[in-house]
């Protein structure tokens, strides 16, 4: 899944995309990179971030989607009922909820739903989360999410640990230690770790400042691999390329060399 900010302030690709056809472009190369799935968001969720109106959100993404989605697969960043509903019509067929209460929109339209987990709203979120265990509590909420949304009628459903909303660095890193167990509850999963900020605690410099978002490469290719071997199904990226890469490796036939093309290592 590649990810299209439209949005001024997204906290890694803010301002890039908010020209429609800017963002039309960058959708349609991360198609031919090898994306499955563009996200095409109108609001930015990181931390801190203010809340956009419903009319502007619209603005942002419809016009977009609507170009992209004959070429590709398009899911909505959305937590608005009305966005949701205006993205299906302009032919998005998954919406990707953060807030995880859409999927009545999802079974009312015949589109799949991620339920993605986080705890507080993205103004607050990272003050100071805690959990008494942050992997059962995560894997619980999820699968409750999960089984309302398939009850309700909604036929494809994904679920997303939501990594970095209202979680600590050891948060995260203790999610996707135990994504197996998310795995293994039986949705498909999605993860997102692409450019997050506990990606550039951990590659701080010596002076201890976070690496900014243009160093943070290696973790997010690094945590996106990880994923993909402990059975996740999609990671959100903004780097298509890398990703589509690491998923090749790691979906490689093991021929143990009795195949007949030379094998030079
Ligand atoms: N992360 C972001 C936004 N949406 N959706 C899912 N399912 N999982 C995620 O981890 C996730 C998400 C935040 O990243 P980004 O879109 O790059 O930034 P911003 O929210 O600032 O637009």
């Amino acid at each position: 899944m590649g990810v299209l900010n439209v949005t001024p302030d997204s906290f890694s690709d803010g301002g890039l995309f908010l020209d429609a056809e800017a963002a039309v472009g960058h959708g349609l190369d991360m198609a031919r990179q090898g994306a499955d799935v563009v996200d095409v968001g109108g609001e930015s969720s990181r931390p801190g971030a203010e809340p956009v109106s419903e009319r502007e959100e619209l603005r942002r993404v419809v016009p977009v989607i609507e170009a992209l989605a004959p070429h590709v697969r398009v899911s909505v960043d959305t937590v608005k009922r009305a966005v949701a509903e205006a993205a299906v019509s302009a032919g998005a067929t998954l919406l990707n909820d953060i807030s995880a209460t859409l999927w009545p929109v999802a079974a009312a339209a015949g589109v799949g739903w991620v339920a993605m987990h986080k705890q507080g709203d993205p103004r607050s979120m990272q003050r100071d989360p805690h959990y008494d265990d942050v992997v059962t509590e995560v894997g619980a909420y999820l699968a409750d999410r999960a089984r309302a949304a398939v009850e309700g009628g909604v036929g494809e459903v994904w679920v997303d640990p939501g990594i970095g909303f209202g979680k600590t660095a050891a948060h995260n890193l203790a999610l996707l230690r135990h994504l197996p167990e998310l795995v293994a509850q039986g949705f498909p999963v999605l993860v997102g770790t692409s450019r997050k900020s506990f990606l550039g605690r951990l590659a701080a410099g010596p002076d201890a400042e976070p690496a900014p978002v243009t160093a943070r490469q290696a973790g997010s290719i690094a945590t996106a691999t990880w994923a993909m071997l402990a059975g996740v199904s999609m990671v959100r990226v903004h780097d298509v390329p890398s990703a589509v890469e690491a998923a090749t490796l790691v979906g490689m036939p093991d021929d143990q060399g009795s195949g007949s093309v030379r094998d030079d290592g």
